[in-house]
């Protein structure tokens, strides 16, 4: 049983991020998408709504599973069984930002991590830029599946 870990912010879940759920769930009998926090970051969106928008927009996907975790990736990818990190790479900023983090992950206990390339139409999206263009009234309605939609709108018109 091959099982690999899907690891992000996902604040919100992008198209981007599905094209990647859905060609690593092709490669691994399991994959876990796992939404933690990025201590960088701020965040719009609080823990259990990230949950569940990647909840309804991985439902399709038959050997997916969402959950949270919470301290380091490298823990929660040994209490669950996985063998692997999944990352999404954009382009040689993420590498940049990508390829220490998964030096320093097989360091702590040899999980390895598998970069996955962006599909060339969803590399400029981002949930930073999603959240940036819809703050400001853009559409963005071709980059969020609509779960996250109508809860991003509804969350901005809540700050309005
Ligand atoms: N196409 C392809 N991939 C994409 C796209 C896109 N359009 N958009 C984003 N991605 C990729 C990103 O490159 C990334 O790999 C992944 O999707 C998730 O992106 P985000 O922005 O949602 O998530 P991040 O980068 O904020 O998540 C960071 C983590 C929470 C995974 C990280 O901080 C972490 O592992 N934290 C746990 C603490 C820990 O273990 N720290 C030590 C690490 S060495």
């Amino acid at each position: 049983m091959t099982r690999a870990v899907c690891p992000g912010s996902f604040d919100p879940v992008t198209n981007g991020h599905l094209d990647i759920f859905r060609r690593a769930s092709a490669l691994f009998d399991e994959l876990i998408v796992a939404t933690g926090t990025n201590v960088s970051k701020s965040r719009l969106f609080d823990p259990e709504d990230r949950l569940t928008m990647l909840r309804e927009a991985c439902a399709e996907l038959p050997n997916v599973t969402v959950m949270g975790f919470e301290g380091l990736i490298v823990d929660f990818c040994r209490d669950v069984g996985a063998q692997a990190i999944i990352k999404g790479l954009r382009g040689g900023n993420d590498y940049e930002y990508e390829l220490p983090m998964a030096q320093m992950n097989a360091h702590l206990t040899g999980v390895e991590t598998v970069f996955v390339p962006t599909t060339a139409s969803l590399g400029y999206v981002s949930s930073s830029l999603v959240k940036e263009v819809a703050m400001l009234g853009g559409d963005v309605s071709a980059f969020v599946p609509t779960a996250v939609l109508d809860r991003l709108n509804a969350k901005l018109a809540e700050g309005s």
